[in-house]
């Protein structure tokens, strides 16, 4: 049972540079030792080469780079993974998950994908205000942009927690879809319930922004009202708990932003709480989870 580690530091989500460094900050802080304290299997995967955003570009070219880059780290992770792995990439902007989506999904893997974010990510290029595809990275997934991509997952496996910033047209698509997007108060009242309706299999993509701006300033989109850091770890603990973990993203987190490296800890304890959790499971019963082999290569 190996954890692969990848960096994925993209800005085609968000052009800004210093997204870029978020994996380069996290590893300069020790996080890869971190990990290997909880689980020894930890195989460092270094940075994807990945080119810089450009707001110059028209926005259907950014999306289509966006979808490019996923489909290299599609690529990447069907190459190396193998049965009852874990893989991890730190980002980047959010549309460092699509990739993992489209390798989960390539490897015929049942799961749900818990998004915990307080942005919803379900924007199309003519409901989005900014033009940013970080902020369309699920309705690519579910195939709302098919000229870019086809639906690669059902938005019935989509959870959505933490979300209290949703953009008017986003909020049409996701009730039209019947999504399920919980606020922060809503998970905690109802966590037991939430938890206990997601598939075992599970792919984890955390967003710095689902916490609250006073415990996690590193990011460029704070919400106010978000999970405070404390919940927040207490959480992916739980998610992970009793489950199977296949995948986990940290995306979002802008180190320049960062005064006294309280969201850099943070990133840090999120990411160990969830492999603190994961190499406890039984890794026997995750044996019962089993992928096509991926071709050597
Ligand atoms: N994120 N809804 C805003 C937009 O520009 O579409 C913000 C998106 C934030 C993206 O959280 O990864
Ligand atoms: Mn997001
Ligand atoms: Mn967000
Ligand atoms: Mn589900």
């Amino acid at each position: 049972m190996t954890i692969h580690v990848l960096g994925f530091p993209t800005t085609l989500g968000l052009p800004r540079s210093a997204v870029r460094h978020g994996p380069e900050a996290l590893r300069a802080s020790g996080l890869l030792q971190a990990l290997r304290r909880h689980d020894p299997h930890v195989v460092d995967h270094g940075d994807m080469a990945v080119p810089p955003g450009l707001t110059s570009d028209p926005a259907p070219t950014r999306v289509a780079k966006v979808v490019e880059a996923a489909r290299r780290q599609r690529d990447h992770w069907l190459r190396v993974t193998r049965p009852g792995d874990l893989l991890l990439t730190i980002g980047g902007d959010h549309s460092t998950s699509l990739g993992t989506i489209m390798a989960l999904a390539e490897l015929g893997d049942d799961f749900d994908v818990v998004w915990v974010d307080a942005h919803g990510d379900f924007n199309t290029i003519e409901t989005s205000p900014t033009g940013n595809p970080h902020g369309m990275v699920l309705s690519l997934a579910a195939g709302l942009l098919p000229d870019a991509l086809g639906r690669v997952i059902t938005p019935d496996r989509l959870h959505l927690w933490g979300i209290r910033d949703l953009d008017p047209g986003e909020r049409r698509l996701l009730a039209a879809k019947r999504v399920e997007v919980l606020t922060p108060a809503e998970v905690r009242a109802r966590r037991e319930q939430i938890l206990a309706g997601l598939r075992p299999n599970v792919f984890l993509s955390f967003d710095i922004d689902s916490v609250d701006p006073a415990d996690a300033p590193g990011t460029m989109t704070p919400v106010p009202g978000g999970f405070t850091r404390d919940e927040a770890v207490d959480l992916v603990k739980a998610i992970v708990r009793g489950r199977n973990l296949i995948a986990m993203d940290l995306v979002e987190y802008h180190p320049d932003r960062d005064a006294g490296g309280l969201t850099n800890r943070l990133a840090c304890a999120v990411l160990e709480a969830a492999l603190g959790a994961w190499s406890r499971c039984d890794r026997e019963a995750s044996d019962a989870h089993q992928w096509p082999m991926a071709s050597p290569h």
